[in-house]
């Protein structure tokens, strides 16, 4: 649509219509979301009335956002999709364009990118190819350029055959972090980002926009942490599905609302917890979960999780804390400084890509400590060699602790749900049964736990 004046004022149909969905492929897309969505986060008990803004977000999430975001564009404004973490975020705000993460997580386009990926494809992969293909997803037809990166050898592949749909700017990553050059190589890549991102908005990005827009992103990324914060507490004032809904949010949502909203539902369980009000009886099992992101509307493991007596208290993720760890150094005295500052800062992010990479094995096992997780459920997404190659190490470190830790390897069907619950269910057995153990967190001290937990 770049460039087309479109009317967001029609009905959702008419303006999907005039945005190029495929509408019988839409309708047909749109018929399982809300059951599924009902099924998982509906069904849930105590929830904090803040999250409502989310479920009314999700409930209308290809109409009124895109909405929003094709009245931007409307206004001159241009639109820039990605699917990694180190997309520097910072650049494109600082450029008034707006940023969007369009990772795939729904099983519903994986046939359409079979027709032209390998079936041994990563779903994620799949699936993000498979929504642009498919022009099942507003916010893909929304782009007026999309970047990829140097990741994994699928998305990379991948990301030529995208750039025949919509024009896609990879990004050089190296795939080691301590080397010099490598570091250097990585700098440069941000500043030629920059360069593009201006010729392609054709606004220059100066040292105070720029400054400006580390500060906003910098604010998205504490409330976040603010919000992982709040899982540290027993018993547990969110639900993990709830937290991930928010995560999967903040790659979507208009920035200074997601930041209000998000900072008002922090507040709410701030409460909660001075109440000792939680989701889940107190000394519930608790999970943390490490491996390869859950995008929209990936509630899979979570769901299954939940339902079988454990409650999930953070995400070693790029869906979790990978996303928001660490903040850009907000006092930089150049340009120069600011893209140095900003490329460090996405370096820190541990992706199963990079080698070596003995800094996720050791977060992991202190995230597991920090947030006094019972047990680690290590997620890996079909095909992801990467992820599925560093269970190896995770897994040691965290036998080292003598922290327990289950590999699940899944796509985004519903066809191994059963045999997943099974065998989580007895994971959670074993750790119910085995309490305490890990560390002395309160949550572990000797609690009489009921056979099964039913998590609302
Ligand atoms: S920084 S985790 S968002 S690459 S799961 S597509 S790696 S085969 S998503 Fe990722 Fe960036 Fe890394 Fe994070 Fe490939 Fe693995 Fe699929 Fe993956």
């Amino acid at each position: 649509m770049s460039g087309k004046h479109i009317d967001t004022t029609k009905s959702n149909e008419e303006f999907w219509k005039e945005l190029g969905i495929d509408i019988e492929k839409h309708d047909e897309l749109m018929k399982v979301l809300p059951e599924v969505f009902e099924n998982v986060y509906l069904t849930q008990k105590n929830r904090p009335k803040s999250i409502a803004y989310f479920d009314k977000f999700i409930a209308d999430i290809h109409g009124a956002r895109p909405k929003e975001v094709v009245e931007r564009k409307n206004n001159g404004d241009k639109v820039i999709g990605a699917f990694c973490a180190y997309f520097p975020e910072e650049i494109v705000h600082a450029s008034g364009a707006v940023p969007l993460i369009l990772c795939g997580g729904a099983d519903f386009p994986v046939a359409d990118a079979e027709k032209v990926l390998p079936r041994n494809t990563c779903p994620l992969i799949k699936s993000s190819f498979g929504f642009r293909t498919s022009r099942t997803c507003p916010y893909f037809l929304s782009a007026d350029l999309l970047v990829g990166e140097t990741t994994c050898g699928g998305k990379k592949k991948m990301y030529e055959l995208l750039n025949e749909y919509t024009p896609t700017y990879t990004l050089h990553l190296p795939h080691k972090k301590d080397d010099v050059e490598a570091r250097k190589l990585w700098l440069n890549e941000v500043k030629l980002f920059k360069n593009k991102v201006e010729e392609l908005t054709g606004n220059k990005i100066t040292k105070d926009r720029l400054n400006d827009s580390i500060i906003r992103v910098n604010r998205k990324r504490e409330v976040l942490q603010e919000l992982y914060d709040t899982r540290k507490v027993n018993p547990l004032p969110i639900s993990g599905k709830d937290v991930l809904l928010v995560m999967q949010l903040a790659f979507f949502d208009e920035f200074d609302r997601f930041v209000e909203k998000t900072g008002e539902l922090v507040k709410e369980l701030k409460g909660r917890i001075k109440r000792g009000e939680g989701i889940a009886p107190k000394d519930t099992p608790r999970i943390l979960i490490s491996g390869t992101p859950m995008t929209i509307p990936n509630w899979k493991l979570h769901d299954i999780i939940e339902k079988s007596g454990a409650v999930v208290v953070a995400e070693e993720s790029c869906t979790g804390m990978r996303y928001f760890s660490d903040l850009v150094d907000e006092n930089s005295v150049s340009t120069n400084a600011q893209l140095k500052n900003l490329a460090e800062r996405y370096l820190h992010i541990n992706c199963a890509c990079f080698t070596p990479n003995t800094e996720r094995p050791e977060d992991v096992v202190r995230l597991a400590k920090e947030y006094n997780a019972d047990g680690v459920v290590y997620y890996v997404l079909q095909f992801c060699h990467e992820f599925n190659i560093e269970f190896a190490k995770v897994e040691r470190a965290l036998k080292e602790e003598g922290i327990p830790v289950i590999k699940i390897e899944t796509d985004y069907s519903q066809s191994d749900t059963g045999q997943l619950k099974t065998r989580l269910e007895t994971f959670i057995e074993i750790l119910r049964a085995s309490k305490p153990k890990i560390h002395t967190g309160k949550h572990l001290t000797s609690v009489k736990h009921p056979a099964s937990v039913e998590i609302a």
